[in-house]
């Protein structure tokens, strides 16, 4: 094997330049678990560390080494395992937001030529959700493809109706749809994997993310679980983020189900961005006030009296909305959306009427 089938290619071999050492041999990273690491070369997979360095002036984790890197690295042990000195630059990215309330962000994966943004034909379906996997794809230049698994869940008629819906939302990626379970589609799937190209397959636990890649592989190499029945929802089995090279030559990196509330796009805590507002409407006098009509809002008495801006009060109202609108159904977004847009124009007329007349 080369490093050219594992994706190194002339922009890397340019972004070399100063970093060229005669005593660093060049890798790709392909599995990071914690803070174990595996490497891959021209002959085998190794087990890796980052130096101390590396690690203590990383200013963030998105500088620490993550699967589809190409590091520099030295081999120690006799060739078992290799030091990483450092990183190349990254073509193209994957991350996500951190949990909790910071806006940080997470690597998922770089070096990613396309990704494989996968929702199964039953209750995952969401394009709302598939909007924001694509916002996050594209942010990296990452190529978006749809693959819409189990498609022997739904009849063949409410499969087209899935594609249009998508169709209808403006979507224009490539869609595949296919079914682990009648092969269905598969062959289109395989066809689509390109030798010394890089995949990351991407989307909700349960969608069956690991089923392809064991069929891929032609084995059962990788853990797969049922979901549950009433939602079904997977049970985040796998864990760690993965490289694993096909028959074919494709290079295809499997991830563990996002738990996507809250951790994809602009959903930065809104309270938290907002502190000042998310005070105030302590002293709402409604427990569930929407700040909207209601009397009593001490918000909504704020942007009266000249206290709060009356844009930040607008932009809270809508990422407030946002956040929420992650948990809900398309429909249910589609039917919220209408109602949200009322909502902000009986809140503005509500203010006017409010406004002493001067
Ligand atoms: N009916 C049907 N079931 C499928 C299909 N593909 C996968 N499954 C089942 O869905 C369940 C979840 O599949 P996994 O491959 O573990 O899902 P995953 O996306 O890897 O989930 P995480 O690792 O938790 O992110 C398993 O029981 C699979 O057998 C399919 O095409 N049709
Ligand atoms: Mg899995
Ligand atoms: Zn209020």
């Amino acid at each position: 094997m080369e490093l050219a089938d594992l994706g190194f290619d002339s922009w890397f071999e340019e972004k070399r330049g100063g970093l060229q050492s005669p005593d660093f041999a060049i890798a790709r990273v392909t599995r990071v678990d914690r803070d174990r690491y595996l490497v891959r070369n021209e002959h085998n997979e190794v087990q890796a560390e980052p130096t101390g360095k590396l690690i203590f002036s990383a200013d963030s984790s998105q500088e620490l080494p993550c699967v589809g890197d190409w590091v520099f690295v030295q081999y120690h042990n006799d060739g078992t395992l290799a030091i990483i000195h450092e990183l190349f630059a990254r073509r193209t990215f994957l991350r996500r937001k951190s949990a909790g309330n910071k806006v940080e962000y997470q690597m998922i994966a770089s070096n990613i030529d396309v990704a494989f943004i996968m929702q199964s034909c039953d209750l995952n379906f969401n394009l709302r959700r598939m909007e924001r996997y694509l916002v996050m794809v594209n942010e990296g230049h990452v190529e978006p493809v749809i693959l819409l698994s189990k498609s022997d869940l739904v009849s063949a008629e409410e499969l087209e109706k899935r594609i249009s819906d998508i169709r209808d939302a403006r979507i224009n990626a490539r869609i595949i749809a296919f079914s682990n379970k009648t092969e269905m589609g598969l062959e289109i799937v395989r066809q689509a994997l390109q030798k010394g190209k890089t995949y990351c397959l991407l989307g909700s636990s349960g969608v069956g993310k690991t089923t392809l890649l064991n069929h891929l592989l032609g084995c059962e190499a990788f853990e797969t679980n049922p979901v549950r029945e009433k939602d079904s929802r997977g049970r985040h089995t796998t864990a760690r983020r993965q490289m694993t090279v096909l028959d074919s030559g494709a290079l295809l990196v499997d991830t563990p189900g996002i738990r996507e509330l809250g951790m994809m796009a602009v959903s930065a805590s809104v309270d938290e961005s907002f502190s000042d507002i998310h005070e105030l409407s302590k002293r709402c006098r409604f427990h569930d006030c929407t700040h909207s009509v209601e009397v009593g809002c001490a918000i909504l008495d704020a942007v009266q009296s000249g206290a709060l801006n009356e844009a930040r009060y607008q932009s809270y109202l809508k990422l407030m909305k946002e956040s929420e609108f992650h948990q809900m159904s398309y429909v249910q977004r589609r039917k919220k959306d209408r109602q949200f847009g009322r909502m902000i124009k009986t809140a503005m007329q509500q203010l006017k009427k409010r406004k002493p007349s001067s």
